[in-house]
């Protein structure tokens, strides 16, 4: 019988590593699994699969459960499916983590660096905007982020460089196999 396919979200600030660690885990599964990997990070989605999608609680819901769908497809083909959105409510992270077990086997890492250390980094300037107040629902200074009660990994990026946070998802990876 073939191997369940997979669903992995990273859940984090913006400017918490979710990316790089996603584009590297991505990069590491492919040497390290047969199946085959499927990226669904931020900017690509919101530029073609939740184009016009705005930061509303209601749109933010719209656009993890569209990214949590294409996840579910993935995983249902055999497939693994890393997700990078902030998802900030545990509302939409239970939905993802939902059809992703009809599916497969569902992994939620939340990638904890603290607001701090996020905004004292600010790569793209949108914390001192967000502070600024011209941008309006900023996660974790004008907008909730709920800290997930269920996740299987937490990562601090600030204290974990890239690699060994992938090094931790494979190895919890390794472990939900023989479950
Ligand atoms: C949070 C925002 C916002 C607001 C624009 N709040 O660091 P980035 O720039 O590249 O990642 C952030 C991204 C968040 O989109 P997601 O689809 O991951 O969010 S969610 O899961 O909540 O739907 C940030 C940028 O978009 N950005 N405005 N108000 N992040």
């Amino acid at each position: 019988t073939p191997s369940p396919g997979r669903v992995i979200l990273l859940t984090g600030l913006s400017g918490s590593g979710k990316s790089t660690i996603a584009k590297l885990l991505v990069e590491r599964l492919a040497d390290v699994d047969p199946r085959t990997v499927s990226l669904l990070d931020g900017d690509e989605v919101r530029l073609i699969l939740s184009s016009g999608l705005g930061f509303s609680r209601e749109d933010r819901i719209m656009n993890v459960r569209r990214i949590g769908w294409v996840a579910a497809l993935v995983a249902k083909h055999g497939g693994i499916a890393v997700c990078a959105p902030i998802a900030p409510y545990a509302v939409m992270r239970d939905e993802m983590r939902a059809r992703a077990e009809e599916a497969g086997r569902f992994l939620l890492v939340h990638i904890s660096t603290p607001l701090e250390v996020c905004e004292q980094r600010d790569r793209k300037g949108l914390y001192a905007k967000a502070r600024a107040g011209e941008v309006p629902q900023f996660t974790g200074i004008s907008d909730p982020y709920e800290v997930p009660s269920d996740a299987d990994l937490v990562i601090d990026a600030s204290v974990v460089d890239p690699e060994g946070a992938v090094d931790r998802i494979v190895e919890v990876l390794g472990q939900v196999d023989v479950r």
